[in-house]
């Protein structure tokens, strides 16, 4: 049997549409019918080779990690108790660990250390009809009235931030009086706010982004305040949080983009003992002078992606319709113009591929 799918075979092309056959699936596998693959900036920074080192590609490869869909068939032996059965609603946890390290036995497989691997950037992803999935990495979802549409970007867009916001939760950075920024309101920011409102326990939110539509999104969903901060200093963006919070400084900073410029302005407005903990991936590098994050001890957090705990959270509280989303539906055909509109910045939410 054949399937449509989106292949790279190279970097810096566009990717082929092209029919290729349906992936058989071994003795653990479980096959996919793709009902829907979020389009992550990270796939346009893939064609670019940004992950060249740390996910080194063969061609032709299918990308797509934001995967939800329908059971279509299942391995010999995967046990029962995995509970899937064909018809079956699952969206695909992206940390494929190899199951030996540290980092997988304490559940977080996104960061293995071994020979782990994330669906789309080496394994064949979900923007494709069909995809070959471990059983282990399916989460089978009680969909209640939401779309598969809805689920797709959970597993990523949903699950990025919802990780970082629980990192600053967990070190005491949120709560009554204190304010919460999320820097940049792309993909990852339009749910983030939304996150900073359910975790935070009172704390004030603002949103920070160069685009005032995407600052509309950010108060829709939940937003306090917002600032756009395209061309301002520091003191002028501190200006305006003095305006909305009372204080010219804030206590944490959930930095969705990622760029140099942005993580920088982050260190300057942080309360002493406040704290970034950083998800975007736009930059590759961090300047921060030292003697702030000594002198007023802030902290800085990594955060990537999500384990999968994360993802059932968040999958519940998808499925009981206590997340909003922005989210245009569009077609594997329009792909490659898709891909160039993520990388011009002018995606407002997520752009979801689906499949009939
Ligand atoms: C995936 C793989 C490598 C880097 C970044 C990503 C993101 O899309 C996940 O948040
Ligand atoms: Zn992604």
């Amino acid at each position: 049997m054949k399937m449509r799918a989106a292949r790279m075979y190279g970097y810096n092309e566009p990717w082929r549409l092209e029919e290729v056959p349906v992936p058989d699936i071994s003795a653990d596998e479980v096959l996919v019918k793709v009902a829907a693959t979020g389009m992550c900036r990270s796939d346009y920074q893939l064609i670019h080779g940004y992950f060249k080192m740390a996910a080194p590609m063969k061609f032709p490869a299918i990308p797509g990690h934001e995967i939800a869909g329908h059971v279509a068939g299942v391995g010999s032996a995967v046990p029962r108790s995995a509970g899937l059965s064909d018809g079956d609603l699952v969206v695909v946890n992206p940390g494929w660990g190899d199951g030996t390290c540290r980092q997988c036995h304490e559940g977080n497989e996104q960061l293995c250390s071994g020979t782990g691997s994330w669906p789309g950037f080496g394994p064949p992803g979900g923007f494709a009809e069909y995809v070959a999935v471990p059983y282990r990495h399916l989460i089978t979802v009680d969909p209640g009235d939401q779309k598969p549409e809805n689920f797709a970007p959970l597993t990523d867009a949903g699950l990025t931030p919802y990780r970082g916001i629980k990192k600053l939760a967990a070190a005491g950075k949120l709560g009554p009086g204190r304010t919460v920024v999320v820097a940049g309101i792309g993909g990852l920011g339009s749910y983030a706010v939304q996150y900073a409102k359910l975790l935070g326990a009172g704390a004030t939110v603002v949103a920070f982004s160069r685009t005032d539509d995407k600052l509309t999104v950010a108060r829709e969903n939940g937003a306090d305040h917002t600032v756009n901060t395209r061309d301002k200093t520091a003191e002028q963006v501190q200006d305006e949080i003095e305006a909305a919070t009372g204080r010219r400084t804030v206590d944490a900073i959930l930095d969705c983009a990622g760029a140099v410029e942005s993580i920088a302005l982050d260190f300057s407005i942080l309360e002493p003992e406040g704290a970034v903990a950083s998800v975007g991936l736009m930059g590759t590098k961090v300047e921060v002078p030292l003697n702030v994050i000594v002198g007023t001890e802030l902290s800085y957090f990594g955060s990537f992606w999500g384990n999968y705990n994360d993802l059932t959270e968040v999958l519940a509280l998808g499925a009981a319709g206590r997340i909003k989303h922005t989210i245009t539906t569009v077609k594997l055909d329009d792909i490659n113009e898709n891909l160039e509109a993520l990388g011009r910045g002018d995606v407002v939410g997520r752009q979801v591929v689906v499949f009939d």
